[in-house]
């Protein structure tokens, strides 16, 4: 009795640790992908304020160079969206296309290319809850199809 107790205990010791290993189990763990299409894979994203951490991962689903069809994943205030396209336009590949010490940016992810990725990992103390953000690529042209709408739950 005494030994079939401890295997049970172990058992479910095992089914709580592997839980957190399985893909896309842990909400604070995002993913999304830009196409050689010029097109996230997702419109909107959204991660619990509880999160200590949210990382969010970017894929290029494409082939394509980043000096031609390169993506970031940048976050900002939703009023800020074509502020920071605009200056990010600016900044030229070697900075990602992000204005260097740019306040709007909330976090953001390197440029990628066809089948890379890129993570960002940021605190949700950055963001109100019931705040509008937004996601965009400023990779020049792509943030008027390239957005969507972040929210913490
Ligand atoms: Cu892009």
């Amino acid at each position: 009795m005494h030994h079939l107790r401890n295997h049970l205990a172990a058992a479910a010791l095992l089914a709580a640790c592997a839980l957190p290993l399985t893909a896309h189990a842990d909400p604070c763990k995002l993913d999304i992908s830009g196409s050689d299409q010029m097109q996230y894979d997702k419109q909107a994203l959204a991660a619990p304020a509880s999160c200590k951490q949210i990382t969010v991962t970017l894929h290029h689903s494409g082939k394509l160079p980043k000096e031609a069809m390169g993506h970031n994943w940048v976050l900002v205030n939703a009023a800020d969206l074509a502020a920071v396209a605009q200056a990010g336009m600016g900044a030229g590949l070697a900075n990602d296309y992000v204005a260097p010490a740019d306040k709007r940016v909330l976090a953001h992810t390197r440029i990628v290319g066809g089948g890379e990725s890129a993570s960002v990992s940021f605190s949700p103390a950055l963001l109100k809850a019931g705040g509008t953000y937004e996601y965009l690529c400023t990779f020049p042209g792509h943030n008027a199809l390239m957005h969507g709408t972040f929210k913490l739950n």
